[in-house]
C-alpha cells in the first residue's frame, strides 16, 4: 500500500509552465502523463496560469517532464 505524502520531508516541488491547457480534460491529461514519471508523488495544475507543480521524491529531469507533457499533447513553455 502506498503511503506517499506530498508533504514528506524528503519531497521537493518543481513548477513548470505548460502552454495550451484550457479545461479539466487538459489538466487530467497532463496530470496523468507526469504522474507516470519515476519519483512523482503528486501533480497540481493551475489552469489560470498554466502552472504545473510537481511534488517528487527525487529531482526531475526537465527533458522527462517535457516528454510527458508532449505525450499529453501540450508543450512545456
Ligand atoms: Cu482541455
Amino acid at each position: 500500500m502506498n503511503t506517499y505524502s506530498a508533504t514528506g520531508s524528503d519531497a521537493q516541488t518543481t513548477a513548470f509552465q505548460v502552454a495550451g491547457m484550457s479545461c479539466g480534460h487538459c489538466e487530467a491529461a497532463v496530470t496523468g502523463e507526469i504522474s507516470r514519471l519515476a519519483g512523482v508523488r503528486s501533480v497540481r495544475v493551475d489552469l489560470a496560469t498554466g502552472t504545473v507543480t510537481v511534488a517528487s521524491d527525487r529531482p526531475l529531469a526537465r527533458a522527462d517532464v517535457a516528454a510527458a507533457v508532449d505525450e499529453a499533447g501540450y508543450t512545456l513553455a
